[in-house]
């Protein structure tokens, strides 16, 4: 663990022990600053070396305590009440957390009745099948535990894109400032932008490789060194994955990057096809074909500098790297019929962002101004409704407050629109939180399950069709209502959905959250073949997590998305027509 996820996770335990204890208000300020913590990484102790705890106060997310806390935390290392805390509940709340639905009070009784104090505890408990006959559980509940805990065991090998990708394009730039390192790069999964990663890989050229293994192995970010070699070396990093670099001379480093890009199956097919064409391909190049006795041969080097003399040599367009699957993007290249996939950095506006009205870090004003300096030009505040009361959900007269507020805000604000919309709930029988005459007000009408989860599939589509076919309505939030490593999405007929979001010309969401990344990219892609328009948001509840807009792009991507089909990529001004025009049908 870095420095500052150790705090992220004093912040989180205190919030489920002060649940625990039935304390008010604590819980939602730690919960908040653990987020925050988690969000700005080493941004935080830079802030605390400016300026002790008045410049940790200046975080979105931290208040006074939470600071004060922060600086003991750099000052000694240590967090007193916390430790404190630890004696009298020497349990691994933060490890028994990550299990969905295992909540402060299960924690808290697991370790009164069972002795709970961690995973293994956990799992020794459920094979004794104690756990059915404490107060409030039963033999459903330990199942669903049980179940539960195994997803996130077979998760917990990969990592999510959205917490790698940032530690790798660090590595990145800090490779390629070494003097004498023309090329860097990553490849691999992470290049294609999948969804999760078993590994990093990293690619350089230069004359002196031995150089850049040696910086290589001390950065800060290694925890360990598996090992170091002239020209490859592996290591582990502290946010628990491995990561290999190789160092490359320059003239092969285009058909290592596509070797070492794949993913697998894209190089086996390729290789096929480039023999059909008389050529060999390695990771070394692309090879004219000798055959000798029945048997190929590797002749004469043809291309090798970059991916597309390779691509180009075989006479196909070169497929971004999030369609490399191993799927139909060969037969595309092949005929030049490749998507113009939606570039990162052309969203306009954000759909989906929350407040302090309900459960957000921040105030409208502080969101919109943080959505601006990442240079979007408008967002939609979505705050929740009020069947999740606890969250503080708006009703109708919250929301036409909030609705004066943005009229406010807009008159004052310079470059940036702030629109009115919802993240409305949707009820067990496929009902809207609010009334017709409230959704007829606002700019953006979302919608989201946040309940129910575990209806079967035909009650839950006949639920989520019934709330598409609201006149209202213009998008569906995270529609298989998932969270990776944690809860199954929810069981849905996505035929059926993605029909009647096409009919009521309702979007669906691809929501950039790294543990939702709901839609994900071939329901994305089915979704665009039915011509359904797509959304890309943050779902942001704290202005840090803006910055998981680009993982929704790259969804998109490998959903086979163009700009046509992404509605933020339009103006406030030609989204606001888009509606007008969709509510006269
Ligand atoms: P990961 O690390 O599990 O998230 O997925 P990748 O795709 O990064 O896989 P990895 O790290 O095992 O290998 C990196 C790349 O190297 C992979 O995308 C394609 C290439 N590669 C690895 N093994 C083979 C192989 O046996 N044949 C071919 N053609 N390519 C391979
Ligand atoms: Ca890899
Ligand atoms: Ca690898
Ligand atoms: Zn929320």
């Amino acid at each position: 663990m870095t420095k500052y996820q150790e705090l992220a996770k004093i912040f989180f335990e205190f919030s489920y022990w002060h649940e625990m204890n039935n304390v008010a208000f604590k819980p939602r300020a730690y919960q908040i600053a653990s987020e925050a913590v988690t969000g700005l990484g080493d941004e935080v102790e830079a802030a605390w070396r400016k300026g002790g705890v008045k410049e940790l106060k200046k975080l979105p997310g931290l208040g006074q305590k939470t600071a004060e806390k922060a600086d003991e935390f750099f000052r000694t290392g240590h967090v007193k009440e916390y430790e404190q805390m630890k004696k009298k509940f020497p349990v691994d709340i933060w490890g028994l957390s990550r299990i969905e639905g295992l909540g402060p009070k299960h924690i808290k009784e697991l370790y009164q009745h069972l002795k709970v104090k961690n995973l293994d505890g956990l799992k020794r408990a459920l094979a004794s099948g104690k756990i059915k006959s404490l107060p409030r559980w039963g033999e459903k509940s330990q199942e669903r535990l049980s179940r539960q805990l195994q997803m996130m065991v077979e998760a917990s090998d990969r990592q999510l894109l959205g917490y790698v990708l940032p530690v790798a394009d660090k590595i990145v730039t800090e490779l390629s400032k070494i003097p004498g390192v023309s090329r860097c790069t990553y490849a691999g999964s992470i290049r294609r932008k999948q969804e999760t990663i078993g590994d990093i890989d990293l690619l350089a050229t230069s004359k002196d490789p031995r150089k850049v293994m040696d910086a290589f192995v001390s950065l800060p970010q290694v925890e360990t060194v598996h090992e170091k070699g002239k020209t490859r070396s592996s290591v582990r990093l502290k946010i628990g994955i491995d990561a290999d670099l190789r160092v490359v001379p320059d003239n092969v480093y285009g058909a290592t990057l596509q070797y070492f890009t794949g993913d697998k199956k894209h190089n086996v097919m390729l290789r096929e096809y480039a023999l059909s064409k008389g050529y060999t391909l390695n990771e070394y190049g692309l090879f004219t074909l000798i055959r000798k006795k029945g048997k190929h041969e590797s002749g004469k080097l043809i291309v090798c500098k970059t991916e597309e003399e390779i691509y180009e040599k075989l006479k196909m367009e070169t497929p971004p790297p999030e369609l490399r699957v191993g799927g139909e993007e060969i037969a595309a290249a092949q005929k030049h019929k490749l998507p113009n996939l939606i570039p990162y950095g052309s969203i306009k506006g954000d759909f989906q962002v929350q407040t302090d009205w309900s459960d957000g870090a921040l105030s409208i004003l502080d969101m919109a101004k943080e959505a601006k300096k990442r240079g979007l030009d408008y967002m939609v505040v979505t705050d929740h409704t009020k069947s999740l009361a606890f969250i503080n959900g708006l009703d109708e007269k919250r929301l036409a407050r909030q609705g004066k507020e943005i009229d406010k805000l807009n008159k004052t604000l310079k470059g940036f629109t702030i629109l009115k919309g919802t993240e409305c709930d949707v009820h067990k029988d496929g009902s809207l939180d609010l009334s017709d005459e409230a959704l007829a007000k606002l700019d953006w009408v979302g919608i989201s399950i946040h309940s129910h989860f575990k209806l079967p599939r035909a009650e839950q589509t006949k639920r989520l069709v019934k709330a598409i076919s609201h006149k209202y309505v213009d998008c569906v939030f995270h529609p298989t209502c998932r969270i990776i490593g944690k809860r199954e999405p929810i069981d849905l007929d996505m035929d059926e959905v993605i029909a009647a979001a096409k009919k009521y010309n309702v979007a669906l969401e691809i929501n950039s959250f790294p543990e939702r990344s709901d839609l994900r990219d071939v329901l994305v892609r089915a979704a665009i073949r039915a011509g359904v328009k797509i959304t890309i948001n943050s779902d942001a509840h704290a202005p840090e997590h803006f910055d998981f807009l680009p993982l929704g792009i790259a969804i998109a991507r490998r959903g086979w998305a163009t700009k046509a089909d992404v509605l933020n990529t339009k103006s406030v001004k030609e989204l606001l027509a888009w509606k007008a025009k969709k509510r006269k049908k």
